[in-house]
């Protein structure tokens, strides 16, 4: 679909997209036509490119035995990293599982990551969530709690909370195309579109709830069009497409800022890996199917456009490669020196005031390790 200017409308029946699967753009157009420089492109291939980096070695750690369980975000790297780009610092987050490796765009280190996925003391979480479930307070980013979706409503909340103090901020709640046949997503879209919040839903459309494809998950012919039920807008764009993710995101942020008012967004992409390490998707998918997704990979799609205009080739990305290892490494090195978490944290700091029932087991565990 072509745009030529950044004009859209909501509820198209085909994605959004400024550039080809060979990353060619679709039209004669510039980035800084879009008010994209070329650094801020650049930037966005090495964050796109680490995110791939640190998913790699989360299934490196998990084969180690170093990570007992691993949820990737393995080929749709582009949605999520492009989309939290859309941010400003003081906006929120609610990021689900597969979000957590990209986290480091929103000023999370590449270490607490790596401790969360190790569970590590250092894991701002101190290990009392599984791999995937990773949250700071300080950086805005809430803990999703496990049940698919859940997300959604907890973040509607407090963007009634943003509305309430009359804060200029917007909250993004992540969550696969799964979610959005739970009653939480719906919820969400009803409450935040009747009081008017400043809510993005960002679904990430990787075809698949597990082994359930979308067309057996939902009948309807987009997700975003299930914004329309509940009298918002939803978008339907091509989440391998680093620009348009970007460009469509900032849009729905900036509005949802000024107008407060919800916005679904739906970025079309796929997983590489299975579900989970605990999965097995050749039970359920065609290794065709996933070639044929794998050809186009939104960070594949963005290094041939960088090159395409000129400021990236091989040589550079294999140095960046070697340098982003390189760093892993010593950060997984100097990870794994770290204790694990005392069994005390398993009890406190769950609740603002630990309630004496959590007191009295802790100090029953106490008795048993002494004992
Ligand atoms: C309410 C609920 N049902 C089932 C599960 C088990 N479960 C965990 S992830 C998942 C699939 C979610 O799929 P989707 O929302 O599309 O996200 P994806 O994992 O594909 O990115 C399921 C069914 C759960 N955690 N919560």
């Amino acid at each position: 679909m072509e745009i030529r200017t950044f004009e859209i409308e909501p509820f198209t029946k085909e994605p959004y997209r400024l550039l080809d699967e060979e990353g060619k753009p679709l039209f004669d157009f510039e980035p800084e036509d879009f008010g994209l420089s070329k650094e801020f492109l650049l930037r966005l291939y090495k964050d796109i490119l680490l995110t791939r980096e640190i998913d790699r070695m989360g299934w490196i750690l998990v084969r180690q035995g170093k990570a007992y369980f691993y949820i990737s975000i393995g080929g749709q790297e582009t949605s999520h990293v492009a989309s939290l780009y859309a941010l400003e610092k003081d906006d929120l987050v609610m990021p689900f599982y597969r979000t957590v490796p990209s986290l480091h765009v929103r000023g999370a280190k590449v270490e607490e990551i790596f401790a969360q996925i190790m569970g590590r003391a250092s894991d701002p979480l101190k290990g009392r969530q599984m791999p995937g479930h990773f949250g700071k307070k300080d950086l805005n980013i809430f803990v999703l709690g496990s049940p698919v979706g859940l997300g959604h409503p907890v973040a509607m909340g407090i963007a009634m909370g943003i509305k309430y103090k009359k804060e200029n901020k917007v909250i993004i709640s992540y969550g696969g195309e799964g979610s959005t046949s739970e009653g939480h997503f719906h919820s969400a879209m009803n409450f935040a579109s009747v009081f008017g919040l400043p809510l993005i839903i960002f679904i990430v459309n990787n075809q698949y709830a597990i082994s359930v494809p979308r067309v057996k998950q939902t009948a309807s012919e987009t997700i975003a069009i299930k914004a329309k039920a509940y009298g918002a807008e939803g978008y339907y764009i091509d989440g391998n497409d680093a620009l348009i993710t970007y460009l469509v995101t900032k849009k729905c942020v900036n509005e949802a800022r000024l107008n407060k008012r919800p916005f679904l967004i739906e970025a079309e992409t796929y997983r590489f890996d299975p579900h989970s390490s605990a999965d097995d998707d050749k039970k359920y998918r065609s290794r065709e199917e996933l070639e044929m997704w794998k050809r186009k990979d939104g960070l594949l799609r963005l290094k041939k456009y960088l090159e395409y205009l000129g400021i990236w080739n091989e040589e550079k990305d294999e140095f960046l490669k070697r340098e982003i290892e390189e760093k892993l490494n010593k950060i997984v090195e100097e990870v794994e020196k770290i204790p694990f978490p005392e069994p005390r944290d398993m009890f406190y700091e769950v609740y603002v005031k630990t309630p004496w029932y959590l007191e009295e087991e802790y100090l029953e565990l106490k008795k048993e390790m002494e004992g």
